[in-house]
């Protein structure tokens, strides 16, 4: 009994960090929002506690070396869940200089840890009969009390958010929005009449750039820290801006080294911007100039951009999220 407990929490901690880290990584609007499914995953996990914490009980009673690390586990992965809820309720959106979301992914990632030393330490198989009839229907009620427990949940605390669980803030107010880094960029100050954007061969002044721009867009940035805002940015497309060859990719570098790639096919799609609502951007939110990159998330809306450079390599030839 408490064996297969224990096999489906495994199963349903490692379905949570990968749909976790999917609804992070989606910007459009798809048929199943990855999110629902993280939702209910995560909450089959708290289905499960009474059940596990018969095991709990039983693991404690005889006193062995190393349960302080399953107390710290149950706490990382308590901390985990709570900090989730409270994203989705809107409790608070920052504890102690961190935004909820990242206090989640930062726990559910120290929880992946100590969960790898919890297996081995408990090591458990799956046997044939786990996967009969009786298995299956076990599976059933715990997926379904555990979407009912999501529904009840998103009636009773989720406050209104985008498909990606995303809070609105600021739309329409360029001041309005969060100044917000993926690990640790700090605003650099550039001066406005010796700044330059290599663009392949070519390079351009802010004053080309907001010659050329023709674009107003009205595009919608969504921090995976948990928030989105939508404003009206102008710019200059890519399409119109990158010479045109036989490109598979474009790499966009920030003055920090903070760099994306993206698709050659996607040029037209993407906008060098150099304003937000009919003012210059300020230091914070990218000045001189920023990628806008409407259905995609906030890690590809590259600030304080220096160069753009065409290149023959897949777009995929980088880290699936940014390492600086
Ligand atoms: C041990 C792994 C994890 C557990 C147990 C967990 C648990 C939870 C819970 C309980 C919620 C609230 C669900 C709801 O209100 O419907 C939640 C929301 C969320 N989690 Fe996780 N999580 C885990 C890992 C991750 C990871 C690795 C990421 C991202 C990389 C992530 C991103 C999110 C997001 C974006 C939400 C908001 C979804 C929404 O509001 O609809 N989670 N999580
Ligand atoms: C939500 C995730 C989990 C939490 C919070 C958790 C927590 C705990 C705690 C606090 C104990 C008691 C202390 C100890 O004996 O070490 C324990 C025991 C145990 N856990 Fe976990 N655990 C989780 C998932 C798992 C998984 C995925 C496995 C294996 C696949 C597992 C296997 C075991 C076993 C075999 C015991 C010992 C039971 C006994 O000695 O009778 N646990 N767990
Ligand atoms: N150079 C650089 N550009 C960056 C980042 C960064 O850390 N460095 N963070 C990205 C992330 S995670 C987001 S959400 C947006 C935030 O833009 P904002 O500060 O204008 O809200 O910028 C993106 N562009
Ligand atoms: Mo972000």
């Amino acid at each position: 009994m408490g064996r297969r407990t224990n096999l489906t929490l495994a199963a349903l901690l490692l379905a949570a960090l990968a749909s976790g880290f999917w609804s992070f990584s989606i910007g459009t609007d798809w048929l199943i929002d990855p999110s629902i499914i993280h939702g209910v995953i995560a909450l089959a996990i708290l289905v499960l506690s009474p059940w596990k914490s018969v095991v709990v009980k039983r693991g404690l009673a005889r006193s062995r070396p190393g349960q302080v690390w399953s107390l710290l586990f149950l706490v990382v992965v308590l901390v985990t869940i709570i900090s989730g809820l409270a994203h989705t309720a809107d409790w608070a959106r920052a504890l102690a200089g961190m935004t909820m979301m990242q206090i989640h992914v930062g726990a559910a990632v120290v929880a992946l840890v100590l969960g790898i030393g919890h297996y081995f330490r408990h090591p458990q198989r799956l046997r044939a009969p786990d996967l009969d009839r009786r298995g299956f229907l076990r599976l059933a009620a715990t997926g379904g009390l555990a979407s009912v427990l999501w529904w009840g949940w998103e009636r009773l605390a989720g406050a209104s958010r985008r498909f990606t669980g995303s809070h609105e803030v600021g739309s329409f107010d360029p001041s309005g929005f969060p100044v917000t880094s993926w690990i640790n960029d700090v605003p650099p100050a550039m001066a406005a009449d010796t700044w330059r954007v290599e663009v392949g061969e070519m390079s351009f002044t802010l004053e080309d750039l907001a010659a050329m721009s023709e674009d107003d867009i009205e595009a919608t940035i969504d921090c995976t820290g948990g928030w989105h805002s939508t404003q009206i940015w102008r710019g200059v497309r890519l399409d119109r801006l990158v010479e045109s060859g036989a490109w598979r990719s474009v790499e966009v570098v920030s003055a920090t080294g903070y760099a994306r790639r993206y698709p050659a096919r996607d040029l037209d799609r993407l906008w060098l911007a150099v304003a937000v609502g009919d003012e210059p951007l300020s230091i914070g939110h990218g000045f001189p100039a920023r990628i806008v990159a409407p259905e995609r998330r906030g890690f590809w809306w590259v600030k304080w951009v220096v160069a753009i450079h065409p290149a023959m390599t897949p777009w995929w030839v980088q880290s699936p999220f940014p390492l600086t």
